[in-house]
């Protein structure tokens, strides 16, 4: 622990400052996954937060997962989570389907956030982008009201987050305010996103006006946290760029997202500024600067793929690091759903 949690971050002085962020084991994590969240999950519990991690297998199968790539792509999402930094001793570690609060809670906000609000989400709107939005499952519509959920079900104060879940965190704060309005209680905290880092929306390598995802059909777009060096070195050398040689201040990079995207990676890698990385670079062309950044990228990822597969050699045991962590998980979340629902006047008469 290398410092104190501070209330002072919290709006909410009456809740115990805890850490809650999840992520879908809808494919393998790539490097915008690493460094817009797992990285800070690692740091935040380091710095003495009371984290709560989660494999959110519910999220995922709101777009269709194959059942043994859905159990394997959770086994090495755990694995990717421990060997960035997650020590299932200090954190809870686990797969959000162990805990049935979640869904219980989910179905609760279902009720208390309006159609209106769930209308305005944009990643439905991406997701949906381009296909039939009525062959969409109503789960993908209904996702960031059970992202609400898996957030207070624990009543968690921060979140950290790539810039793409902003809104979603918006919407938990709006639920959290009705539910408390409507019910006359302050139940809920009024949780804060923690978006930071130089790399909080790292962008594909083939389009630099699109987030990197793990479910572009294009894996030349995406860096693995499973590719190996030649593989990371191959998809930098390959990366869409422009014929200009970086400029001398970060203004000079305004119209050039790809470009940007290379820089912010480089900066958030090495702990510098993205201001500090053109000053080093500047007036220099790609062929300089992108085997620079394949060196610091194969760095950095090398040893988390190492450990990954060191993990993964042993399923049974991240299987017990996750039924471990989803009691840990339960013994936190289940008062606070029983409190929950005595406060929406659900009779809980029976013997638990
Ligand atoms: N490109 C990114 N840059 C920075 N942060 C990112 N995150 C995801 N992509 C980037 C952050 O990773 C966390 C987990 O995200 P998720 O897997 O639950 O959902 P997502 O945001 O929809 O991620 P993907 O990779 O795009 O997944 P698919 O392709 O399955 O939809 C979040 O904190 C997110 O901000």
């Amino acid at each position: 622990m290398t410092q104190a949690p501070s209330t002072a971050l919290s709006p909410n002085a009456a809740f115990t400052p805890r850490v809650f962020s999840g992520i879908q084991p809808s494919g393998g994590l790539t490097l915008g996954n690493y460094l817009g969240a797992l990285k800070r999950f690692a740091e935040m519990q380091d710095e003495g937060f009371e984290s709560i991690y989660c494999l959110v297998d519910m999220h995922a199968i709101t777009v269709w997962q194959d059942p043994v790539a859905l159990a394997n792509q959770t086994r090495e999402a755990a694995a990717a989570f421990i060997a960035a930094g997650v020590d299932p001793a200090r954190s809870v570690l686990f797969n959000q389907s162990q805990v049935s609060g979640h869904a219980e809670l989910a179905w609760i906000f279902n009720c208390v956030a309006r159609l209106g609000w769930m209308n305005r989400m944009t990643q439905f709107k991406d997701k949906t982008a381009g296909k039939n939005a009525e062959n969409a499952s109503l789960g993908l519509y209904a996702y960031p009201s059970l992202m609400a959920a898996d957030i207070l079900l624990y009543h968690a104060t921060h979140v950290p987050v790539g810039e793409d879940q902003k809104q979603h965190i918006e919407l938990t704060r709006d639920i959290a305010a009705k539910f408390n309005h409507d019910y006359g209680v302050e139940f809920f905290p009024i949780t804060e996103p923690v978006i930071e880092g130089a790399a909080t929306r790292v962008m594909s390598l083939r389009d630099g006006t699109k987030k990197m995802s793990k479910s572009d059909p294009s894996d030349a777009s995406r860096i693995n946290l499973t590719d190996d060096a030649d593989a990371i070195a191959s998809k930098i050398r390959k990366a869409k760029t422009d014929p200009e040689p970086l400029p001398e201040t970060l203004d000079g990079l305004k119209e050039r997202p790809e470009a940007k995207n290379l820089v912010n990676i480089y900066a958030a890698l090495s702990g510098m500024t993205a201001e500090a990385v053109v000053g080093e670079f500047a007036g220099k062309g790609f062929g300089t600067f992108k085997p620079a950044l394949a060196e610091l990228a194969v760095a950095q990822i090398a040893p988390i793929t190492t450990e990954m597969n060191r993990l993964m050699a042993d399923p049974a045991e991240i299987d017990r690091i996750l039924g471990a962590g989803a009691e840990k998980a339960d013994a936190i979340a289940a008062p606070i759903l029983a409190r929950t629902q005595e406060i929406v006047g659900m009779i809980r008469s029976r013997a638990r």
